[in-house]
């Protein structure tokens, strides 16, 4: 009777076992979607809650995107060489709007997805970085730049219309906006590459995290990667095809090899989870590579 019994435990734990592993191995997905010149823009432009692959192809200013409720294609013209894709929910009816910032003339020049009404919009200047984001916590993408000749944010409330400026960084430094402390409004925070430390404030209480993670040559890419609703500090290292992620709700380090270098890192939600995955598009094949977190 014993061995019967053990024997019909391991008749169900090697097809469980076998069925973890399956999992796991569907867990990881690549699609071919896009050529090498594009600039990935993945974001929820269906609002199903999972991130679609999109790229934005600066040579005829064209988005190409997949939306991942149908898996239809959608193209859409928008935009010219020489500008720099901003997506972003900037009417608040959670689908991604296709959305270009031009240096030359500071402007940003949106899609509204509620209405299909182009939107106008001049803020910044040439050498500025754009880094939208949801700065006051209405539900809407807010303009905003951040500047390195004097380390500036530049960010218009979407909710009032009103201009705020904050001086934090110094030339050299990328910008990482995030939620890092999840009050829903976007932190002002950069990524200096000299030191591989993040300067964070935080939005909930105005108080200064820094944090010492990452090392030059990284390519930041904080998200939010457990389920805290913390944006994490996250790097990827080009020269291992590393990822690097605190978890901020246990401290602890995650490592996880995704990616070769020349990989654009472009993680978001593909699929039901709603960590984020460790993702990269990479221009050589025009290939994403996403690994389920
Ligand atoms: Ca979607
Ligand atoms: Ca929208
Ligand atoms: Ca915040
Ligand atoms: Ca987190």
């Amino acid at each position: 009777m014993k061995i019967s019994s053990k024997l019909f435990t391991l008749a169900l734990t090697v097809p469980l076992l076998l069925g973890i592993f399956n999992f796991k191995a569907q867990a990881e997905v690549t699609r071919q979607w896009g050529v090498g010149g594009d600039i990935p823009v993945p974001g929820d432009y269906d609002n199903d809650g999972i991130t679609d692959y999109a790229v934005w192809r600066p040579s005829n200013g064209t988005w190409y995107v997949i939306n991942s409720s149908t898996g239809l294609v959608v193209t859409r013209q928008w935009g010219v060489g020489g500008d720099i894709p901003v997506p972003g929910d900037y009417d608040g009816d959670r689908r991604t709007d296709f959305a270009v910032w031009r240096p030359s003339n500071g402007t940003w020049y949106i899609i509204n997805s509620s209405t299909g009404v182009a939107v106008t919009r001049q803020w910044g200047i040439a050498g500025d970085i754009p880094a939208p984001g949801r700065y006051d916590n209405d539900g809407k993408t807010d303009f905003a730049v951040w500047r390195p000749s004097n380390g500036t944010w530049y960010v218009i409330n979407s909710s009032t219309g009103l201009a705020v400026t904050r001086q934090w960084g110094v030339g050299g430094d990328i910008p990482v906006p995030g939620d890092y402390d999840n009050d829903g409004r976007n932190d002002f925070a950069v990524w200096r590459p000299s030191n591989g430390t993040w300067y964070v404030i935080n939005s909930s209480t105005g108080l200064v995290v820094t944090r010492q993670w990452g090392v030059g040559g990284d390519i930041p890419a904080p998200g939010k990667y457990d389920n805290d609703g913390r944006t994490d500090f996250a790097v990827w290292r080009p020269s291992n095809g590393t990822w690097y992620v605190i978890n901020s709700s246990t401290g602890l380090a995650i490592t996880r090899q995704w990616g070769v270098g020349g990989d654009i890192p472009a993680p978001g939600n593909y699929d039901f989870s709603i960590r984020n995955d460790f993702a990269v598009w990479r221009p050589s094949n025009g290939t994403w590579y996403i690994s389920g977190n």
